[in-house]
């Protein structure tokens, strides 16, 4: 830890001695809290944000957009031949403990309006079970399936850490050995002014913000989880987010293509619904692989089909990814350089003269997915939108609590509609209600491999568990 004298002064000299403003009126504790933001505050990191904030140029647009190759849904006889020796593949891969599981967890929920980690945000249509419950329930079942059973990786954030340790503390860790589940912290930076002055939010306190989860791949190698990766001998990790009940980390087929394919970071996308859908496509942006942010493409190309009268561009990124744990030490043995972005917003802040009023800032990320173009190979595979990716991310309307309980209960429905079963009488708003446990069947294909089943009526619905 630096000297208080010296921090004062690396502040000063950094153009930042408002925040000590207040200094001489702050408890001993205060000091503490404040200086120990500084502490960890990376100057030269700083430094560079202030330029990007101050930038007159705006930043250059790509030329030219390019579809990447996609390993589609619908398969011809070879990709069908393909799929299935690749899921063999990742089977093994699992069995054998090469695979780890990264769920990233560390973002705020601010649009779903839930004052706690979202993890914790209940949406199993009968059982509630909540996110993180899910994402654990699947990774038992990939257990019992494949073997092996490669350790879990949760990144959270200052904001939510305790909070989330407590909940799986609580829960019993889902019925995984503590041991098992490895949380890791991602680093939080301040958000500055249009001046490039850090924002305080309080008299002892920086406005600190998370720094995108680009920041999994920082926080994986200073947490220590790379190194634990491979002392366990995890070769890939596949990675998730926290907010879709429905994402699948132990798809065999997923990881076996990757693998199969040498490549070292590749992705899951679902097809855009139409060519308004406001989600971010995979493509090549002046030849490189990445993330094309809906705004970003022209709107030509964004309605633009090819010969079968499908969008040319569909390639919805849902943020699975297989990433290589060699990758990843690679792309931070020499901290890592992914582009920042800005996101400018009026925020809440303590301003000097003691009073809480908004002001124009910016917060700081970096993205998972700009390091796809730093991939040497990569494979992008479609899957279907409904059984992969239906994400709790606003408090209603689409993408909502609301939106993915439906989609799972209209799912698991179809399942047992399949199977020749029946289903519930339907509840007041009109549908049946069926939840299936992930540990008895992940897909329609082994639901039916497992029929017939008995299923628990819990009045509201059944539940096959
Ligand atoms: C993201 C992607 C979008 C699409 C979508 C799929 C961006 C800019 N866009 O949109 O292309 O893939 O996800 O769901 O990313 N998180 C952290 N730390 C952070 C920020 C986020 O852990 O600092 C986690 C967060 O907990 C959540 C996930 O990342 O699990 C997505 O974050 P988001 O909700 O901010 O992303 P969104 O919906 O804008």
């Amino acid at each position: 830890m630096s000297s208080v004298e010296d921090l004062l002064n690396r502040c000063r000299s950094a153009g930042q001695e408002h925040v000590l403003a207040h200094w001489d009126t702050l408890r001993p504790d205060q000091q503490a809290s404040l200086l120990a933001q500084l502490n960890d505050l990376d100057f030269d990191l700083l430094a560079t944000l202030q330029g990007l904030v101050r930038e007159v140029a705006p930043i250059p647009r790509a030329h030219s957009f390019v579809p990447p190759a996609v390993f589609p849904l619908r398969r011809d006889e070879a990709q069908q031949v393909e799929a299935a020796a690749a899921a063999v593949e990742g089977a093994r891969l699992q069995a054998e403990g090469k695979v780890g599981f990264v769920l990233v967890a560390g973002g705020q929920g601010s649009r779903l309006g839930y004052d706690g980690p979202k993890g914790c945000f209940e949406v199993g249509p009968l059982s509630g079970r909540t996110l993180f419950g899910w994402h654990a329930a699947r990774l038992l079942a990939g257990r019992a399936r494949y073997g092996g059973g490669g350790p879990w990786y949760i990144m959270t954030s200052a904001t939510n850490d305790a909070a989330t340790r407590a909940f799986f503390e609580e829960q019993s860790f889902f019925g995984m050995q503590a041991e098992d589940v490895f949380f890791f912290t991602q680093r939080m930076l301040p958000a500055l002014d249009l001046e490039g002055r850090i924002l305080l939010s309080g008299p002892d306190s920086l406005f600190l913000a998370p720094n995108g989860h680009g920041g999994t791949l920082d926080a994986l190698a200073s947490s220590g989880a790379l190194d634990h990766a491979a002392a366990c001998g995890v070769e890939l990790f596949s990675y998730f987010q926290v907010d879709s009940p429905v994402a699948r980390p132990t798809d065999p087929m997923f990881l076996g293509l990757h693998a199969r394919a040498e490549a070292q970071m590749s992705s899951k996308v679902v097809r855009k619904r139409s060519a308004d859908e406001k989600v971010g496509v995979l493509g090549l942006a002046d030849g490189v692989l990445g993330c094309i942010e809906y705004s970003d493409l022209p709107s030509d190309l964004r309605t633009a089909t090819d010969s079968d009268g499908d969008l040319l561009f569909h390639a919805g990124n849902i943020a699975n990814h297989v990433i290589n744990v060699d990758f990843v030490k690679q792309l931070t043995a020499n901290g890592l350089d992914l582009p920042w972005h800005l996101a400018r917003k009026t925020m809440q802040v303590f301003d000097i003269d003691g009073c809480v009023r908004a002001c124009d800032g910016v917060k700081f990320e970096t993205f998972i997915f700009d390091a796809l173009g730093l991939s040497q190979n990569s494979v992008t595979l479609e899957v279907d939108r409904r059984t992969e990716f239906s994400p709790v991310k606003n408090a209603e309307g689409s993408d909502s609590p609301q939106s993915s309980r439906a989609d799972l209960a209209d799912t698991f429905a179809e399942w047992v509609l399949a199977a020749g079963g029946e289903l519930p009488s339907p509840g007041p708003a009109g549908s049946s209600i069926v939840e299936v446990d992930p540990r008895v069947a992940e897909s329609q294909e082994e639901f039916l491999d497992r029929w017939p089943l008995q299923a628990e009526d819990l009045g509201g619905g059944h539940l096959y568990s």
